[in-house]
């Protein structure tokens, strides 16, 4: 499988200046494709993924709202697609540089904060469950109180949180989270569901602020062919960056993580 189709991360360039022009001169980590071009319009091989986010695409309304802090990022996606591996992989790479704490949700167990806290990701008092006892996106979406009032809890124990991680009940293509609980949105698909899936759409497939792909270990397994997900997510979201990877391997979620640093930085108050 290609290394390229692993780590790739597509991000749209299209930081502005004070007077609203594009900034064309700002410097990034490494190729800066310049505002308005397209990720691969140029021929040379290199990892996307440390490039600086796109604040201007994020979905959250910072002028009515403001970031804040703790920023909080919401975690979706279908059943078993890899969210609580994910928050794991994250609460590893960030917790030694930024203080983190942590909601799950379940319909009716503690079941992934019971996990995450056995795999010692953080200390147990950072990590809060909410049982939804209803669907989902119902939780995340509709009726958010639980997760707010989870919230709450969380930065009253811990007064100088950078950063609250809510996973959603796994849920499906039609999931996302209220920008009234989460500042911005991850949503994760599994391989294993088969490639058709990123065509098949909807919010967090398309309008998620991050889009994970995860399990490609188990393409060649399922007969999924990973270059057909990834161009069917680029016309899904346009420029809105797709990350490949394996939770599996130890540095599956670098490529998350650097997002989430990047995102916390250019949304810092
Ligand atoms: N092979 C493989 N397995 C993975 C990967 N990521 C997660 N898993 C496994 O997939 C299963 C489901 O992962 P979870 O992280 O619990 O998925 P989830 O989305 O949180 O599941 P729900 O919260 O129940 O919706 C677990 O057995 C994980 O170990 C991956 O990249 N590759
Ligand atoms: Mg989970």
């Amino acid at each position: 499988m290609p290394r390229e189709l692993i780590t790739e991360l597509t991000i749209q360039k299209q930081w502005k200046q004070e007077d609203g022009t594009p900034n064309s001169s700002r410097s990034y980590d490494h190729c800066d494709h310049g505002p308005g071009n397209r990720h691969h319009d140029h021929d040379h091989n290199h990892d996307h993924a440390t490039s600086l986010c796109p604040v201007d695409n994020l979905l959250f309304d910072r002028e009515t709202r403001g970031w804040g802090r703790p920023l909080r990022v919401g975690i979706g996606g279908p059943v078993g697609s890899g969210k609580t591996a994910l928050v794991a992989s994250l609460c590893q790479q960030l917790s030694s540089e930024l203080n983190l704490a942590v909601v799950t949700n379940d319909i009716y167990t503690t079941e992934d904060a019971d996990f995450l806290k056995r795999a010692g990701v953080l200390e147990q008092d950072r990590i809060v469950a909410v049982e939804t006892g209803c669907c989902p996106h119902t939780a995340i979406r509709d009726d958010i109180a639980a997760n707010l009032e989870a919230i709450e809890l969380l930065e009253q124990r811990f007064p100088d949180l950078d950063l609250v991680f809510v996973e959603s009940g796994g849920d499906n293509l039609t999931a996302t989270f209220s920008y009234g609980l989460v500042h911005v949105q991850i949503f994760v698909l599994d391989v294993a569901g088969g490639d058709k899936v990123p065509r098949k759409g909807g919010p967090g497939v398309t309008i998620s602020d991050l889009l994970v792909i995860n399990k490609v270990d188990l393409a060649e397994l399922v007969g999924a062919d990973l270059s057909v997900m990834m161009a069917d997510a680029r016309s899904k979201r346009g420029d809105r960056p797709v990350v490949m990877c394996s939770l599996r391997s130890t540095d599956g979620g670098e490529k998350v993580a650097a997002w989430v640093r990047e995102v916390l930085e250019h949304t810092a108050a």
